[in-house]
């Protein structure tokens, strides 16, 4: 089944927006498999944004996001790429819909909120980058077993 890796950054961390942002993928339908809070390390962070390097928001970026604790996440779901692209909204807040999660709590660029892998192969890549394999569980769902 498609992975994806999403984050919630420093601004929405400090904002209380976790548990708001966790519950659309939750009622999206999607499956958490892997979560963390965790602080960015400085090489950490310049990989992660390698395909950044050398443009003039780069260093900005970098400070922004080791800056407090993000909220590091793998998604599991039918689609949930391109599905959680939709649901993060455009880049830049202004230009987000209304409805999409930048487009309701975010404003500026640089503080744009959450973080969603943008293809398979930067899902993969990303995923890695965070997560080691005994981190990411397999389970199975069944609300019913867990009512009586
Ligand atoms: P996205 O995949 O939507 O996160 O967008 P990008 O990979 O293009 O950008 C990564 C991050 O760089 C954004 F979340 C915010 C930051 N950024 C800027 O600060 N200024 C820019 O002009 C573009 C991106």
């Amino acid at each position: 089944m498609e992975q994806t890796f999403l984050m919630i950054k420093p601004d929405a961390v400090q904002r209380n927006l976790i548990g708001e942002i966790i519950a659309r993928f939750e009622r999206k339908g999607f499956k958490l498999v892997a979560a963390k809070l965790m602080t960015i390390s400085e090489p950490l962070a310049k990989q992660h944004y390698a395909e950044h390097k050398g443009k003039p928001f780069f260093n900005d970026l970098v400070s922004f996001i080791t800056s407090g604790p993000v909220f590091a996440m793998v998604w599991q779901g039918e689609n949930v790429i391109e599905s959680s692209r939709k649901m993060m909204g455009k880049t830049n807040p202004q230009e987000a819909e209304t409805g999409t999660i930048r487009g309701d709590f975010g404003i500026v660029t640089h503080r744009n909120i959450i973080h969603g892998s943008d293809s398979s192969e930067s899902a993969g890549r990303e995923i890695n980058l965070y997560f080691s394999k005994e981190e990411i569980q397999s389970y199975e769902k069944n609300v019913d077993h867990w009512l009586s």
